[in-house]
């Protein structure tokens, strides 16, 4: 992409609506605008990055052997009237009735409607085990809107589903989740702690959320300091093998990490005090399982080995997809704007023309935007004719891991400088070199873009 033909409106002051840091970023870089409270559009580079993280939510799930498919975002009253959910799930849903007066809502979740399609199909604990997921928008009307997508009221969410013949098979799509969300954030850059917590409405004992620790996360958490240490990394994982997934739950949810609602403090004070930690948290997804907390009421049930009928045993899994983006910027960022990690970058690299109109370099401006282009990266060309000062303000606002500067002085010596975002590191090598070091940094790191 040209910046010249792009649309990127970033803003030069601070927005006073923004109390923390991912908020101001956002808007400053031109990602998003709110239209009303908690309700966002997402500008092209914005967009760009939530499309990214839904890729790689939908890679990994695949890969646990979970099912892609859509439902819609407006759901039938009736169907939450079944699993009693309709009353109470009070203030936070919102309600809308149709021209013929048929009452409607904008669903904050979806278990009523996925149990209502398991059971117009399935009929045999031999189409078992099952899990569905989508990534779709929500909407619940949260008494304070805040931190820009963090809390929104209309935000995306991918929730999966997993249904089973027993409870065991049930705590296995369980741990099968656990561990392809650790994967998930892993990839994402960020380390995200599996905490037990509590389930709120939609119910069951069973459930951990995850945290990205950070001063501004909204959760208070409580937890051993040498949970951080333990890191998934590249081990080959089996979804199939109950065993193995098993022991990564352990493993990961064996010491202490415990949202307030949770909290113990005897269990707490045991742990030695040195390792002790109370922080605050951002929760970027949950886990549950409810056993036949809705298959029961809305007669999910399935014929089983014997020949009767029992009801399913399902949970529920989530992550905020949009909700993760304000978490990756308040992990990842300095004064001068957003760092981006580089699996989620919104370009891959940034190209720097110090001099525009002069013929050498806007000739190695458009080489190094065909190299990169053909080797299937997408970088941000900044052909703009600026003060060489306002281009990387730009890019640093806008948080490209790797920036390229081309000019006419170091064209004379045969070299452009490539600069690391994260380090402010600067090296001055020859054009196919730098394609090339940039082309090996992201080989482990593709995922498909717009
Ligand atoms: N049905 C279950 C699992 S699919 C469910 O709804 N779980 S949840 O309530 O925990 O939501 C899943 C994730 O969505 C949360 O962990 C959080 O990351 C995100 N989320 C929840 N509310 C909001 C909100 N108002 N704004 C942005 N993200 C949110």
């Amino acid at each position: 992409m040209r910046l010249s033909r792009y649309f990127l409106p970033v803003l030069k002051e601070n927005p006073s609506e923004a109390q923390i840091v991912s908020h101001r970023l956002m808007l400053r870089a031109g990602m998003i605008k709110q239209q009303s409270a908690g309700i966002y559009s997402w500008l092209p580079m914005g967009f760009k990055v939530l499309r990214k993280l839904e890729n790689i939510v939908h890679e990994e799930q695949m890969r646990a052997g979970h099912i892609p498919m859509l439902m819609p975002t407006l759901q039938s009253a009736d169907l939450w009237r079944e699993s009693g959910r309709y009353d109470d799930y009070g203030e936070e849903m919102l309600r809308i009735s149709d021209r013929h007066g048929r009452d409607m809502l904008y669903g904050p979740t979806n278990e009523e409607m996925i149990t209502d399609i398991f059971r117009s199909h399935v009929g045999s604990y031999k189409d078992l085990p099952l899990t569905l997921y989508h990534i779709q928008w929500k909407f619940r009307d949260e008494v304070r809107p805040r931190f820009g997508v963090m809390r929104g009221r209309e935000f995306y969410m991918k929730d999966g589903y997993n249904f089973d013949l027993t409870k065991e098979d049930a705590l296995h799509a369980y741990n099968r989740h656990l561990v392809s969300y650790l994967r998930t954030y892993e990839r994402m850059g960020l380390q995200a702690i599996p905490m037990r917590a509590d389930s709120g409405p939609i119910g069951g004992d069973d459930t951990h959320e995850f945290l990205v620790l950070a001063d501004t996360g909204e959760s208070e958490v409580f937890y051993d300091s040498a949970v951080t240490d333990i890191r998934l990394g590249e081990r080959d994982i089996n979804y199939d093998d109950k065993a193995q997934c098993q022991a990564i739950m352990e493993e990961f949810t064996a010491l202490y990490a415990r949202t307030d609602e949770t909290h113990d403090e005897a269990i707490f004070n045991a742990i030695p005090e040195e390792r002790r930690r109370s922080a605050r948290g951002i929760e970027v997804g949950q886990i549950f399982y409810f056993g036949t907390k809705y298959s029961e009421p809305m007669g999910a049930t399935v014929q089983g080995p014997d020949g009767k009928p029992v009801p399913v045993h399902m949970g529920s899994h989530g992550i905020g997809v949009s909700r993760l983006i304000g978490a990756i910027i308040e992990a990842s960022h300095d004064e001068n704007g957003i760092i981006w990690p580089e699996g989620v970058t919104p370009f891959h690299v940034g190209i720097v023309n110090l001099k525009q109109g002069d013929a050498e370099a806007d000739a190695a401006c458009e080489a190094l935007y065909d190299s990169f282009t053909a080797l299937g990266l997408d970088p941000l060309y900044d052909d703009r004719n600026e003060r060489a000062g306002g281009k990387f303000a730009t890019m640093d606002l806008i948080g490209l891991p790797w920036r390229i500067t081309v000019g006419p002085r170091g064209l004379k010596n045969g070299v452009v400088e490539l600069t690391c975002r994260r380090t402010g590191a600067s090296e001055e090598l020859p054009p196919e070199q730098a394609v090339e070091k940039i082309a090996q940094i992201y080989a482990g790191h593709m995922v498909r873009g717009l």
